[in-house]
């Protein structure tokens, strides 16, 4: 094998542990349309400006669902105008799934919203996020 090969080869395999390496955020989007993270009364996300973090969502079917079969969303707003952060825009189906996502470069309070009409308390489906310089 050519030796600039197996230069390309290993720096591929670096690149990849690096992604694995983000910090795993887990989260619950429950059947009662609360977000919920183990060992919080209230659930909240810390991060790093620029931080790159994984959030695994578990989500789990409130009474109703969208027809593309989203059963809730997770979107996260700047809290002082609710702007979307671009990239930060989530559909759940059932079951767990994994988003590589970059933190907000401006630090300071954030919100998490759901997106799916998922019950009654759909509103209160919601969860703070806070970005540390
Ligand atoms: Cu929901």
């Amino acid at each position: 094998m050519p030796a600039a090969m197996i230069v390309f080869l290993v720096s591929c395999s670096w690149a990849q542990n690096s992604q694995s390496l983000s910090r795993v955020i887990e989260i619950l989007a429950d059947h009662d349309s609360r977000f919920k993270m183990e060992g919080q009364k209230q659930p909240l996300i810390t991060a790093k400006a620029g931080e790159q973090i994984k959030l695994r969502i578990t989500a789990k079917k409130a009474k109703n669902l969208n027809r593309d079969g989203s059963i809730h969303g997770f979107t996260l707003l700047r809290a002082k105008d609710r702007k979307p952060v671009p990239d930060w825009d989530f559909l759940l189906k059932p079951g767990i799934q994994e988003f590589t996502v970059v933190a907000p470069n401006e630090p300071g309070e954030y919100v998490v919203v759901c997106t799916v009409i998922c019950s009654q308390d759909h509103e209160g489906m919601n969860m703070k996020f806070v970005v540390l310089p």
